[in-house]
């Protein structure tokens, strides 16, 4: 049974003929955004007279330790040298174990936790801080094992997220290689009176937060679907086809009117149907899955957004366009993420389908420059109170309604809807800087529903 060259039994051994009584093994995590674990992340085991030291780099940053979670060998004497890299003080604190003072910026502290034998937790002791996410388990395994634990514990394997502690996906990691995020730009209203366009439903993987994948139901291969723009009386044509073997779909666009048996009725898998309606009023519209549990299908990514522009609205030097919603993880459907639909506890909060996505690829624009922020709220449960830090609205406009215009003298600072409302705010950026736009409802914004405006001279 021992029969492999490389079985975890005879490692200590091989180990223990080549060194004396102690042997360093230093397994580098590298807690760099994005970075595979790199080096040989070795967990060597105690036996035949081998102690074994081992060294794992830490980082304090963005209310997270890295890495989250440190398998070690029973017995193995465990060394942290820990730094902080945010812009704030941190600090490490181990159950029955040292601390760290508190380290400001690129500071480091070395930790001896001598032998271990037992599960240990460490955390920020600054308050809230290990409430928000600041925790790093070590876990103690009974024999050696593979060197792999260590990778797939740090949150770089796909569906491994981190969320099963409630804190949601790490959104100071980094996005895999090649990633792009969803252009926040909107276009303007292509000329023609009838847009015609194909739409089809499917399962589509997507990088929904940094280095996390999530099987999403979509409309055209992205959550959101594809934005659509025109004026009012404009005429679109939309032909639906069901290209999920699995289950059936439809289509429900706010922007129309009509009635809803026979146009947004559910396709069955391989079935069409051309969905025909004439945009009578501005706005900012939702459109989204029509087939029940519409929790489920919206919940997993079926919704999108229909912009009809009000009558003499005005040139500005940027649009964006931006779907907000809420983000659950997991097998789609299944009873684990379902129930976090029905409890209200999403995994984070998004714009555009990603979390964080404009906060890692921010939105540029020039100092004096003049933007309108398009507001959808696809939900499905929450209302999204629309803010950019650093400015002050002077246009507001809400459900087909100017609530605020720039010849007033009041001035607004949040665009708030309920989930399907929909609307834009217009402000000026007065100078060079970073303003940071969010679902001023914290929990939110903290939990991906932020990103970043890049002011530049
Ligand atoms: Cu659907």
């Amino acid at each position: 049974m021992n029969g492999s060259p490389d079985s975890p039994a005879r490692r200590p051994a091989l180990l223990g003929t080549a060194a004396g009584a102690v042997l360093t093994v230093l397994a580098v995590l590298l807690a760099n955004s994005g970075g595979d674990p790199g080096g040989p992340a070795v967990a060597a085991g105690a036996g035949s007279g081998t102690a074994v030291t081992r060294t794992v780099e830490v980082t304090l940053s963005g209310m997270r330790v890295r890495p989250a979670r440190i398998d070690v060998t029973a017995g193995t004497a465990l060394r942290l040298e820990v730094t902080n890299t945010d812009d704030r003080r941190h600090d490490l604190k181990v159950e029955n174990g040292p601390a760290t003072p508190l380290l400001g910026r690129g500071r480091s502290r070395t930790l001896d936790l001598g032998p271990v034998t037992e599960d240990r937790e460490a955390w920020c002791t600054l308050p809230g801080h290990r409430a928000a996410g600041m925790t790093l388990d070590i876990v103690v395994r009974e024999t050696a094992g593979g060197a792999t634990e260590e990778a797939a514990a740090d949150g770089h394997g796909g569906h491994s997220s981190g969320t099963s502690d409630g804190t949601g996906p790490d959104l100071g990691a980094g996005f895999s290689r090649g990633w792009q995020p969803r252009t926040a730009e909107l276009a303007p209203a292509p000329g023609a009176r009838i847009h015609r366009l194909e739409l089809r439903a499917a399962h589509t993987e997507v990088e929904v937060a940094p280095g996390v994948k999530q099987r999403m139901w979509t409309f055209g291969g992205t959550a959101p679907g594809p934005a659509l723009r025109g004026t009012v009386g404009d005429v679109f044509e939309i032909t639906l086809v069901n290209d999920d073997h699995g289950m059936g779909h439809g289509i429900d666009f706010h922007a129309g009117s009509l009635a809803p048996d026979r146009p947004m009725r559910t396709l069955e898998p391989g079935e069409r149907l051309v969905h025909r309606f004439r945009a009578e009023k501005a706005g900012a519209w939702l459109y989204h899955c029509s087939t029940a549990p519409m929790l489920q299908h919206i919940g997993n990514g079926m919704y999108g957004a229909v912009v009809i522009d009000p009558p003499g609205l005005k040139e500005v030097d940027h649009e964006y366009l931006l779907v907000s919603s809420e983000l659950y993880l997991g097998t789609p459907g299944s009873t684990a993420q379902v129930t976090k639909m029905r409890e209200g506890t999403p995994d984070a909060w998004v714009f555009n389908g990603v979390a964080a996505q404009y906060a890692k690829r921010p939105l540029t624009v020039k100092a004096g420059e003049r933007a309108r922020f398009w507001v959808v709220d696809a939900g499905p449960s929450d209302p999204v109170a629309f803010h950019i830090v650093g400015t002050v609205f002077d246009t507001v406009y809400k459900e087909g309604a100017h609530l605020l215009t720039p010849d007033r003298p009041g001035g607004a600072q949040v665009l708030d809807l309920a989930p399907a409302q929909g609307g834009f705010v217009e402000t000026t950026f007065p100078g060079a800087g970073h303003y940071s736009f969010v679902d001023h409802d914290m929990r939110h914004a903290e939990a991906g529903a932020h990103g970043t405006v890049e002011v530049s001279r």
